[in-house]
């Protein structure tokens, strides 16, 4: 499956690993990488000597390219950006605001450079300043949210910008990635999915959470205060959202927040933001890296093969 993606960031297949703060590690990152989608390290809330640390053992895991995420609403950013420039990690993506104050370092270190948008006005800016790439994230996703679907956002973002367009938000098997090409995108970003693989570290719980979770499982809280995240519902999203709809003091709602991803982290999967998409009410196996982006690149592909009447068919069948 060669697209303008695969060019671009040298990978086998058009699948990126969603970068998942706190979460997605060395390990994870690699795993992906050599299975050959591409790997990113989330640098999101981390001290400068772990992402050090970790992409260089992701180096010693796999050979194949390799990305970081940079959380631009972590107070580091700026030392993370110069940062993954030393440590020369080829592919640079972003979220939760613009990168534009990073991009001409990151181009001149010869990184290419994925900003995560959540609007086509977004992703036309950034390909004004050089992005090699954009996603485009929808609502579906887990963590932090725009407010546009997937199916609104990525044809709409196709059409505003010439580089290529890699899809987010609510996709985790073939149906969703043939979808998303269909939608004109050329790759596809998914995080829920490699939250239950093997070399994903998070914690059991979390994992038994995604794979219980039903389509109405996910909430998001902190809409209207800046700071929208999607996670799986819990003591602590609905205590959020209560404290929303009277809370006038937006300090107040930023101490609530604090530290909840870190406690979910831990381990608490109620007083925890247990951030996840949308999909997790599809995602039923754990499995390995390579196990999700080899039935993801064949579904796809069969999927694609059918003539229309058969795809039909196939669908009453299962109905
Ligand atoms: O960044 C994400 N998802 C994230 S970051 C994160 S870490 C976190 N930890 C604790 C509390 C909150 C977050 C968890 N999930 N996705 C990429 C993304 N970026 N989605 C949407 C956007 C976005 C939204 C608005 C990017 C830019 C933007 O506007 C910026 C502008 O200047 O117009």
């Amino acid at each position: 499956m060669r697209t303008r993606i695969t060019e671009l960031l040298g990978i086998e297949a058009p699948i990126v690993q969603g970068a998942m703060a706190r979460i997605a590690d060395a390990r994870l990152a690699a795993a992906v990488s050599e299975a050959g989608g591409l790997g990113i390290i989330a640098c999101g809330g981390a001290p400068l000597e772990w992402v050090e640390d970790q992409v260089r053992q992701a180096r010693e895991l796999t050979s194949k390219p390799l990305g970081a995420n940079v959380m631009l609403m972590d107070p580091q950013a700026a030392d993370v950006a110069r940062l993954l420039c030393d440590l020369g990690i080829d592919v640079v993506t972003t979220g939760a605001g613009s990168p534009a104050e990073h991009m001409a370092m990151w181009k001149e270190a010869g990184i290419k450079v994925v900003p995560v948008v959540a609007s086509a006005a977004l992703a036309a800016r950034m390909e004004r300043l050089g992005a090699d790439a954009v996603v485009a994230e929808g609502t579906e996703a887990g963590g932090h949210v725009g407010e546009l679907t997937t199916m609104a956002l990525v044809p709409s973002v196709c059409a505003a910008v010439d580089i290529p367009v890699i899809a987010a938000g609510g996709i985790a098997d073939g149906r969703g990635m043939l979808a998303a090409l269909a939608l004109g995108a050329e790759g596809v970003q998914c995080g829920t999915r490699f939250l239950t693989v093997e070399e994903c570290t998070v914690c059991d719980p979390w994992k038994e959470k995604v794979l219980k979770a039903k389509d109405s499982d996910t909430i998001v809280t902190g809409r209207g205060t800046g700071h929208p995240v999607r996670a799986l519902k819990n003591k602590f999203a609905r205590d959020c959202r209560k404290r929303e709809m009277t809370c006038t003091n937006p300090d107040d709602l930023e101490g609530m927040y604090a530290g909840s991803l870190r406690r979910a982290v831990e381990g608490d999967m109620e007083m925890g933001s247990v951030m996840a998409g949308q999909i997790a009410a599809i995602v039923s196996e754990r499995g390995t890296a390579k196990d999700v982006i080899d039935s993801m690149v064949a579904d796809a592909e069969a999927l694609a093969a059918l003539p229309l009447p058969e795809l039909l068919a196939g669908n009453a069948a299962r109905a």
